[in-house]
């Protein structure tokens, strides 16, 4: 990746924390934006290296922390701000809020809330694909809870014994809900799993953008000459609870602390600085760029009305 891509990964690292620092500042009135925000703080590369490996294209299937996902692929800042303020202007006609975007114009079809619930989902579209001789991946991404659903093993299983072109990104961020990694799993590593689907895993540190990003687009070119899917582990912290409303009484603030030295922006930032193709004017510069992006969709969302109830059963599947 040359430098100017690099400083793009920042800037997307950026973006997706100043989006969701607003939105979370929001939600302590609930005069301006109710329910629990959950949202990826100190994640962010996981999101921004995938995304950058990905064209157009290619598809992907998110989960509950979904904006960093969505900003990723491509999504506008606008209409997912629109939607999670639950306007008519919003990728969903704002029926969807923060839990279920869907931006079917840059591929990302869907967020779902249900645990574990968007990885079959993600080995049809791969399916899709292959049936249909197109030249796209698919990627899902969930948490280390999520792998201990039934419906991981299945879809996994299924993607290996037929080659399907996706990439199951695993964000082990140590924590599922309030629960830690080791009071729902004796694994140590998720990427042990792939092994029992004899699919290739690779263990990415996920605090590291570049990493994520050389990652997954080897196993894009893997999923494309057909050797099958492939499961990357991302080692990666929550800096929040599990949502705004969670105090994370449980998480040590000493552990806290440690992961916050390893702040994805940070890394990429001091890299960057220190091969000196970044000053930190430059630096500067890019931060409030995504400052303005996200106070623009605030106001876009803020001036664009409320869905009328009329068409409240429109778009609506069960
Ligand atoms: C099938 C199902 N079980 C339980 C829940 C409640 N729930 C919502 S998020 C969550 C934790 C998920 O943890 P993980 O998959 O590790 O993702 P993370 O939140 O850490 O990103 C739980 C238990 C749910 N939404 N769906």
């Amino acid at each position: 990746m040359d430098n100017n891509e690099q400083k793009k990964l920042l800037r997307m690292m950026l973006l997706i924390r100043r989006f969701e620092e607003k939105l979370v500042d929001l939600s302590r009135d609930p005069q301006k934006l109710g329910g629990m925000m959950i949202v990826c703080t100190g994640q962010e590369a996981v999101a921004a290296g995938a995304g950058a490996a990905l064209l157009p294209e290619d598809v992907i299937i998110s989960n509950h922390r979904s904006h960093g996902h969505l900003l990723a692929k491509g999504a506008e800042p606008d209409l997912i701000m629109a939607e999670i303020m639950g306007r008519r202007t919003g990728y969903n006609k704002g029926k969807s809020g923060t839990l279920h975007i869907a931006a079917p114009e840059v591929n990302a079809l869907c967020t779902t809330t249900v645990v574990g619930g968007g990885i079959p989902i993600a080995v049809g579209t791969a399916f899709a694909a292959q049936y249909q001789r197109e030249n796209y991946v698919t990627v899902c991404f969930f948490g280390n809870g999520a792998s201990d659903e039934g419906s991981f093993h299945e879809a996994l299983n299924m993607a290996s014994l037929w080659d399907l072109p996706v990439i199951f990104v695993c964000e082990n961020n140590i924590y599922s809900g309030a629960q830690r990694l080791e009071e729902h799993t004796r694994v140590k590593d998720i990427v042990d799993r792939a092994g029992a689907y004899a699919m290739r895993g690779e263990i990415v540190d996920g605090n590291d953008a570049l990493a994520v990003y050389e990652a997954v687009q080897k196993a894009r070119e893997d999923c494309l000459s057909g050797a099958g899917p492939v499961l990357i582990e991302c080692k990666t912290y929550r800096w929040g609870g599990h949502g705004t409303s969670d105090e994370q009484l449980y998480q040590p603030q000493d552990e806290i602390a440690r992961w916050k030295e390893q702040c994805p922006i940070k890394k990429l930032k001091a890299s960057l600085m220190q091969q000196e193709v970044l000053t930190e004017q430059e630096y500067r510069q890019l931060a409030s760029e995504t400052e303005q992006i996200v106070e623009r969709a605030l106001q876009f969302a803020e001036a664009s009305p409320w869905p009328d109830p009329a068409e409240a059963l429109e778009d609506v599947y069960a």
